[in-house]
């Protein structure tokens, strides 16, 4: 099965020739999508020069930018990969394994259930992460252990049919919402997560955070 990389990047410079690389390593039929919406460095240059798939917009935020690159996916299997190096592409086959084996529709990778390294650091990040992943089990009762993971995997034609229209980091609660809310075969399985600091580029705040409470509630709640 072919998978596409949906790589969003804003002013990631200094590593998104080291994912693209990474993701070129694998062993599997791929296309890589890389939306850079508004880098002020040469974010879109490096992934030019790797041959790959670039699109520029206007900076509207990550979501804009997964919604833009699920219009081109080409491939049965569709992967978000963030562009600054906190998750590995080499798990990727590991993610992908129980969509190509017919078990799953949906594949998170969970940073918080354990058996793989993660950076110990920013607790009140953790306790945001696990409160928002309770929310997202009471809500959906469902059984995740890190809905904001920057790891999902998807049979391709879900994510298209999930009618995404969040901008900014609020893509990640509504992309789960509506993926419990559907009843699909949802699976996850422990990644790694290098983490990085503020100083050394993270954008998410405490707002996402927040804004990710109403974005569950309301997915929960529409029609
Ligand atoms: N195109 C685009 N990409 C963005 C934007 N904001 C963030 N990203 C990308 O989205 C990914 C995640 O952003 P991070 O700042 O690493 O966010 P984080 O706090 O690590 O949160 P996670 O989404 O859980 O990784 C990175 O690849 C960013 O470059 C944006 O405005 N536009
Ligand atoms: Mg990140």
């Amino acid at each position: 099965m072919k998978v596409s990389f949906l790589v969003p990047a804003h002013n990631e410079e200094a590593t998104i020739g080291a994912v693209l690389d990474a993701i070129e390593r694998l062993e599997l039929d791929r296309q890589v999508i890389v939306v850079d919406d508004g880098s002020t460095d040469r974010t879109a240059a490096i992934a030019e020069a790797k041959g790959v798939t670039v699109i520029r917009q206007e900076h509207r935020g990550k979501g804009a930018a997964i919604r833009t690159a699920i219009a081109l996916i080409e491939g049965d299997i569709a992967v978000i990969q963030d562009a600054d190096m906190e998750y590995d592409p080499a798990e990727v086959p590991a993610l992908v394994d129980p969509i190509e084996r017919g078990l799953a529709d949906v594949v998170f990778g969970s940073r918080l259930s354990g058996g793989k390294p993660q950076r110990a650091y920013l607790f009140w990040h953790l306790v945001g992460n696990r409160f928002l992943s309770l929310l997202t089990n009471v809500l959906y009762n469902t059984t995740l252990s890190d809905m904001e993971t920057g790891y999902k995997a998807f049979r391709a034609d879900v994510l298209r049919s999930l009618d995404l229209r969040e901008d900014d980091f609020a893509i990640e609660p509504e992309i789960t919402g509506k993926v419990c809310k559907r009843k699909l075969r949802v699976y996850e399985l422990p990644i790694s997560y290098y983490g990085r600091t503020y100083a050394e580029g993270k954008k998410i705040t405490w707002r996402d955070g927040f804004k990710a409470i109403w974005v569950l509630v309301r997915t929960r709640v529409e029609r």
